[in-house]
């Protein structure tokens, strides 16, 4: 008898030991994934919520503060009131009036026939077009290839598919002084090549580019389209600010040129297009071979967007077929307007001593900020980079919201670019001019 219940006592110990021992693994146990780590900062999460905080004059998150133009807002109202279809699902991989209208106008474009089933996917804005590129093309060790500054969700997106970003910058072509256009900066073609390896699965490029504003001249993108064809690499090629080129300046698109169509995925932004950038409809647009594994994503993921938005930007981009080219045009509207308020803030910032570059292409303006001394006060964040202390500083102390650029650059290389700010113009002139004011009573001392 003795010797069973010491039996039972023993067993009892081990397992009470087994017990603690397999709760404490499960307490220490992680449990988030690993992929969030790492990629948790967010640049528009922090400014953003800076900019209310301060209730500041908001030149920093790309997005107008005026109305989108009335015939796309008419389209979605009517949309809205116009039956229970509109409420309900819609093609999952895009409303099919969607998708018709942007192969009609975007076949014209690219001069290849582009099938509005197969070749183009409808998603939560351009945000998750690139998302749905990174997931459905590049495995665990592929090399993507990023021009810097780039827009920065490259990155994270990268990093979260076990992707390997490699940065190739653009850089001014000209030293110092002489550097006052986003023309001014391009590819070292040589530079370029030794980035490719047989590990390149593709290169991310964005034309015209946020924060910079450089529009891609066919022979840039012919040195980028030779090298993709070389080491069969595909070109991801964010092209949401399409239609806003100024001076003359013609915007390309890659997939137009000869033997590119079938290794390029374009992407572009309904909410850009036509100032609506709530609406978030965007869209990839590729040969079916490749696009249909980015339906793959969507359809694990996301599935449909919402069916209203994208009958109303489906009729804005019908309207923009039929005045192509046309004064009537929102596609030549919007780039005339812009053209006046880039001219403005650039005088505004040259006013108060802060030489800018001046965009070919965008919403956005950078500009040098070395010349300007600022006493932070803050010794806590000393070890922030320089351009991000000032940008926090400008919207606490004078109540203006800008972005700093080096946000748009690696960690390798963001120190070398802290130097600069990035202002956006789409937005009213009343806000241009209280933006100005708050430059000139600083520079007055005020
Ligand atoms: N690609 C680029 C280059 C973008 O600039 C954006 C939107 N950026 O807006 C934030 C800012 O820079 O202030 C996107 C993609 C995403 O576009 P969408 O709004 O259609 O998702």
């Amino acid at each position: 008898m003795g010797i069973i219940r010491n039996l039972a006592n023993h067993l009892t110990v081990i397992r009470q030991s087994l017990t603690r021992n397999h709760n404490k693994i499960i307490m220490s146990r992680q449990l988030h994934a690993r992929r969030t780590e790492g990629v948790d900062n967010n640049v528009w999460v922090e400014f953003a919520q800076l900019a209310a905080d301060y209730k500041a004059v908001n030149l920093g998150q790309g997005f107008p503060d005026f109305s989108p133009p009335k015939f796309v807002q008419e389209a979605f109202v009517k949309a809205v009131s116009g039956g229970p279809l509109m409420h309900q699902y819609t093609r999952a991989f895009g409303h099919p009036r969607l998708v018709k209208s942007l192969a009609k106008l975007f076949s014209r474009i690219v001069g290849h026939e582009i099938d509005p089933m197969e070749d183009i996917l409808v998603t939560v804005g351009a945000y998750q077009a690139l998302f749905c590129a990174f997931q459905a093309v590049v495995n665990e060790g592929d090399e993507v290839i990023i021009v810097e500054p780039f827009f920065d969700c490259y990155q994270p997106m990268v990093k979260m598919v076990g992707g390997k970003a490699v940065y190739v910058p653009l850089r001014p072509k000209v030293e110092g002084s002489a550097v006052l256009s986003s023309g001014d900066w391009g590819l070292c073609p040589e530079e370029l090549a030794s980035k490719f390896t047989p590990r390149t699965k593709a290169i991310v490029i964005n034309t015209p580019n946020n924060p910079l504003g450089k529009v891609y001249k066919t022979e840039e993108l012919q040195v980028i389209a030779d090298l993709c064809i070389k080491h069969n690499a595909l070109c991801i090629s964010d092209e949401v600010y399409e239609w806003l080129t100024y001076d003359g300046t013609k915007h390309v698109k890659i997939a137009s040129l000869p033997g590119m169509w079938e290794r390029t995925i374009t992407i572009g932004s309904g909410g850009k297009s036509f100032s609506a950038t709530g609406w978030k409809v965007g869209w990839a647009i590729s040969a079916g071979k490749i696009l249909k594994h980015m339906k793959t994503i969507h359809q694990n993921s996301v599935f449909h967007c919402a069916t209203a938005a994208q009958e109303a930007v489906a009729q804005g981009f019908e309207r923009e077929y039929e005045l192509f080219g046309a004064p009537e045009s929102y596609f030549q509207q919007l780039p005339a307007m812009l053209h006046h308020r880039r001219m403005k803030l650039a005088s505004c910032l040259e006013s108060v001593g802060l030489q800018p570059i001046m965009p070919e292409g965008g919403y956005f303006m950078i500009a040098d900020i070395s010349s300007i001394k600022v006493d932070f006060g803050d010794e806590s964040s000393k070890d922030e980079s320089y351009d991000f202390r000032f940008v926090k500083w400008l919207v606490k102390e004078k109540g203006l919201a800008t972005i700093p650029v080096s946000a748009f650059y690696s960690p390798e290389h963001s120190k070398e670019f802290d130097k600069y700010i990035r202002f956006c113009f789409v937005k009213e002139d009343s806000t241009l001019d209280a933006a100005g004011e708050i430059l000139k009573k600083w520079s007055q001392g005020q």
